[in-house]
């Protein structure tokens, strides 16, 4: 597929609403608007290589709590990620049930996630598993950090998967760190792409900071998996330049120097000079889009604020068939 200059803007204007639809989470829970937030900072450029290979909206994706700018890519809007902040009625997912970032979309094949990490893994790989035995030629994309590829449910999947040929995309985004343990305590070997190798499924390596060669990288392996060659791992080398989340001192497990550094060749920045240097994106074009992007955020922000929390007798629907009533 040819990527046209029209592509590239719509990649970069999905990585820079994201980014900053981050950045007013974290204001609003010092405003102390919001109780919890985890941040796919430093993870745009990857996610959105990944949502663009994909036929969205008739491929399946089981994504993790950092996918903003993939779940964006997919249609998702400010207004449902704040009413999954704010917990506010009419939350699409979950009628605001769920912990904010567990993403669901019914409408573009997205499955919500369990909290336990890589739970995630084992539903994309049952998922592809229907999608073979009904011949069908979709394709799973599915994504995890790379601390969840330690838990025993990650191998069990892609060991799976390997073994039925079965046509799913798992994207590992490795920023380094799982919480405070770095990355040489998770494994012992080089990176994620080896451990795929050692489970008999191609591994691929990819500069997560390059949302191009990331969207080269997924589209090879999505033309595989739809196919019928298998599985593919993706690991997208990214960094996670906030604190795991807003519970978290980052500061306690690593220096500011390592942190400024990764600011300084973050994915948006590194995209914005790519396509300023094609000559796709003016620094004009560039303000106006971020000028676009506070208006969006500021009427969803406010749109969301002033919608009520759901009430109590929502808790327990659609959980049940029939509305049930405690004496
Ligand atoms: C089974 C399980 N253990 C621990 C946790 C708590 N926890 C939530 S996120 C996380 C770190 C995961 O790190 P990684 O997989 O590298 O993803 P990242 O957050 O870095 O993107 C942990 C330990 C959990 N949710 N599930
Ligand atoms: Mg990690």
């Amino acid at each position: 597929m040819e990527v046209t200059a029209e592509i590239k803007r719509e990649m970069f204007w999905t990585m820079l609403l994201a980014r900053r639809l981050d950045e007013r989470a974290w204001m609003l829970h010092r405003q102390g608007k919001i109780t919890f937030h985890v941040s796919g900072i430093g993870h745009e450029a990857a996610q959105v290589g990944a949502a663009f290979a994909i036929r969205r909206g008739y491929d399946w994706v089981v994504p993790y709590y950092r996918d903003l700018a993939l779940m964006l890519a997919l249609g998702y809007t400010p207004l449902d990620f704040f009413l999954g902040l704010m917990g506010r009625r009419g939350e699409p997912g979950s009628g605001a049930r769920q912990m904010p970032n567990h993403w669901s979309m019914r409408s573009m094949n997205v499955v919500s996630l369990s909290s336990p990490v890589s739970t995630q893994t084992l539903h994309a790989v049952g998922i592809a598993m229907g999608i073979k035995m009904r011949k069908e030629d979709k394709v799973v994309l599915t994504t995890v950090g790379e601390g969840g590829t330690s838990q025993g449910e990650w191998y069990e999947a892609v060991n799976w998967a390997a073994i039925h040929r079965l046509p799913v995309v798992f994207n590992v985004q490795n920023n380094q760190y799982a919480i405070s343990e770095p990355v040489s305590l998770q494994m012992a070997v080089n990176s994620v792409a080896e451990k795929a190798r050692g489970l008999g499924l191609p591994g691929v390596s990819v500069d997560g900071m390059d949302a191009f060669a990331c969207l080269t990288a997924f589209q090879k392996a999505v033309e595989d998996a739809r196919a019928g060659h298998g599985p593919v791992l993706i690991e997208t080398c990214v960094y996670r330049i906030t604190p795991h989340s807003s519970d978290d001192d980052d500061r306690t497990y690593r220096s500011r120097e390592e942190v400024e550094a990764h600011k300084k060749d973050d994915g948006l920045l590194r995209t914005r000079n790519t396509l300023e240097r094609e000559g796709v994106l003016t620094p004009q074009a560039v303000d106006a889009m971020e000028e676009r992007a506070r208006q969006i955020i500021d009427e969803a922000a406010a749109q969301a604020e002033a919608t009520p929390y759901p009430p109590g007798e929502e808790g327990a629907f659609p959980v049940y068939a029939e509305e049930v009533r405690h004496a």
